[in-house]
This record gives C-alpha cells, structure tokens and sequence, in this order.
C-alpha cells in the first residue's frame, strides 16, 4: 500500500511537471500505455488470489482515476498555454501594408475632387453632376452668354453635330461642356432657393500645351438664398483654401475680374512664395490667382427660373488640374493624362488614404508617398 501511494504521488508530481503536451502524453504512455507502469500492475491482479485481487484492484481503480483526473487537468492548462504562445508569436501588424501589395492608385485628380468635396460637404454644399454633352442654352445662352458673344469664341468650344443624316447646323449643335456651369443652371430650373451646391465634372476646350489640355476638370460651385452677399463669398472661399492648403493662416486677396456669368467678378489670389526651385504656398510676398469667382449675373438667375429681386447668390469655378499640380508638385499637365502606371504610382495615393476633415485630407505622410 505504501509503495502504491509513493508511485501515485511520483506519477502525480511528473504530470504536474510537464510544461509541454508532449511531455504530458510521455508520462501518459509511460503509465497507462499498453506497456504502462499502471497497466502492468492491472494486468499482474490476475494472478492474486480473490480477496486481494478485489481489494488491490479497487485501490488501483482509483489512483487509476486520479492519475487520468490530473492529466486532463495537465492537459487543458497545457493546451491552453500552447495556444497563447501560437497567439502571441503570430500578432498582426494591421499599420503594415497589406499583402499582395495594392496596385491601384487613386489619381491626384480624383483625389483632390474628394478633397474639394470633403470641405465644402462640411459645409452644407450638395454635390450635383451633370452631361458632359450640353445644349448651347444651359453652356452658353442660360449664363448670359447669347449667340454671337464673343466667349464662345474665345473658349474655343468643341461643336457636335447632333443630328448626322443633316448638315452641321450651329444653332442646334451640341457641345462639350466647355465649363460645368450647365449642372448649375439645372439645379436652378429644378430647385428654388436656397441652392448650395458644388459641380464638379470634366470640361472641354480645344487647346493643347504644358499647362492646357482638351479635356480638363473643374470644380465649380454656386450658393443662392435671399440676402447673400460678397461677404458670404469672401468669407465661404477663405475658409475653402485654408482647409485645401491645410494651413491655418493663408494670406488671400480678390482682384476685379470679369466673367459674362458674375457681376460684379474677382479673382481670388493666394500669397506664396516663388523661387526658381520652389513654390511655397502661404510664405513670402507672391501672388497666385487660385479661382474665379462673382455674384450671379440677375440675367443667370432668370435664365434659370429665379427671381432675382428675391434672391442673389454667389459663384465660384476653379480647374482641378491646375490645383493638384500645385498641391502635389506636379510639373507637366499633360502627363496626368498618360496612363503611365510608373507615374500613377509615384503621384497616386492609396484607395484607403480618402480624405475627410476629421481624418485628415491628403495624408500627406501617408504610405503610398
Ligand atoms: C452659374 C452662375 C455662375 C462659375 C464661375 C468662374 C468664376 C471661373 C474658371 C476657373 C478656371 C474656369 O477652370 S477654369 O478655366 N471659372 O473663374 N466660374 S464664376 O459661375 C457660375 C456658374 C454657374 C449658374
């Protein structure tokens, strides 16, 4: 009996010594195994004589049932120790980048449209969107543009035949929007006052250089309600380009200007800084012209269905190109449009990086560049 309980407190002291399964399952076979300490023994009952038989096998019977109690118990603290360690050793980084790396790029012009849209989403505008194929009225005649005026020449527009089985008729024909004023015009004739809402889009002029090309993008926007008035302009656009450039404080000023759409018209100049190696904006005593701007032209206002002895509003238009350029220090305009994928991924920025006002607009010191 006393040898019985020394065996039963070893075996009990070497499972609970066992840091590992393995070690566990050793101690396991080694005793209850087919060849095991325990097993032997149950196997030599046989040859004892009843009464013994009957009593050793019940003592047996029951270290037997400890032993197995403590190795289940052993087991799970082992197994459990196990899965912490595999836990511990197999950690995900989630600020690594992900695996297959992402190929894709947002382009620099999608990019700043989202930024654009994060500030002025903030600040109640809608965005409103429109065709790129327009009618001479909403492209030209609606903004005080009529047939004959010289802007229409002046913005060498592309003119589409509408109908082919005719001749060309240009006062019929279609056009690529030249500005995407149009949305506006429409939104006009759709909704009454107040109208506060922002019309980006893709615009058509047929020119072509470092700093032009046939198709380009712009943002444009138009606020109307009763008593709005250059106040509300200056005050809407200062807050814009602050927010766009990220900085706190940007030197602006508004030089007249003038537009057929607007009166009276400005240009909104930015301060900056210009050597011959760097822009900087927001530093030295440079001017840079960022955007057009005006009050709405009474004329636009009737052309789209709104009194303009009840309501006044004011407009902005400004090419998005031109803008990514200077925010993300991009030479050549022309290759924005050239597909090269080395240059997407030198200038592009990854599809997680969007911008809001609350997580930050470009990210500027994020992954992708
Ligand atoms: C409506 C009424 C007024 C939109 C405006 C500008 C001034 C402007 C240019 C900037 C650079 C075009 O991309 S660009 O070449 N735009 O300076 N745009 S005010 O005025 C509107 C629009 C719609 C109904």
């Amino acid at each position: 009996m006393e040898n019985l309980d020394k065996l039963k407190e070893e075996i009990l002291q070497k499972i609970s010594a066992s840091n590992v399964l393995k070690e566990l399952e050793d101690v396991r076979v080694a005793v209850l195994g087919k060849k095991g300490q325990l097993t032997e023994m149950m196997k030599g009952l046989g040859a004892l004589p009843l009464e013994e038989k009957i009593s050793a096998g019940k003592i047996l019977n029951q270290i037997k049932g400890k032993i197995e109690e403590a190795l289940e118990k052993q087991k799970k603290i082992l197994e459990e120790k196990a899965l912490n360690e595999k836990l511990s050793r197999e950690t995900i980084d989630v600020t690594l980048p992900i695996r297959p790396e992402h190929q894709g790029r947002i382009h620099p012009v999608s990019k700043i449209y989202e930024e654009v849209a994060a500030i002025f989403g903030e600040m109640g505008f809608d965005v409103a969107d429109g065709p790129d194929i327009e009618d001479q009225f909403h492209n030209f005649n609606a903004l005080n543009m009529p047939a004959n005026h010289p802007a229409r020449q002046m913005q060498d527009t592309f003119y589409l035949n509408n109908d082919p089985s005719k001749p060309f008729d240009m006062d019929t024909a279609y056009v690529a929007r030249t500005q995407t004023s149009g949305i506006q015009i429409r939104t006009m004739e759709k909704q009454q006052p107040p109208i506060r809402i922002i019309a980006p889009g893709r615009t058509y002029r047929s020119d072509y250089d470092a700093t032009h090309t046939p198709m380009f993008h712009q943002v444009e926007g138009l606020v109307i309600d009763k008593n709005i008035t250059m106040a509300h302009l200056k005050g809407c656009l200062y807050d814009f380009v602050k927010a766009f450039f990220e900085l706190d404080e940007l030197p602006v000023r508004y030089r007249p200007s003038y537009f057929p759409f607007t009166e009276p018209s400005a240009e909104m100049d930015i301060g900056c800084l210009k050597t011959k190696t760097e822009l900087k904006i927001g530093a030295g005593t440079d001017w840079m012209e960022i955007l057009g701007c005006g009050m709405v032209h009474p004329s636009v206002l009737k052309a789209g269905g709104i009194d303009p002895d009840e309501y006044q509003g004011f407009a902005f238009g400004m090419g998005i190109d031109r803008l990514a350029m200077l925010k993300y220090g991009i030479p050549d305009l022309r290759t924005f449009f050239e597909s090269d994928v080395r240059w997407l991924k030198h200038y592009g920025f990854t599809p997680l990086d969007f911008s809001s006002m609350i997580g930050g607009l470009s990210d500027k010191g994020g992954l992708a560049r």
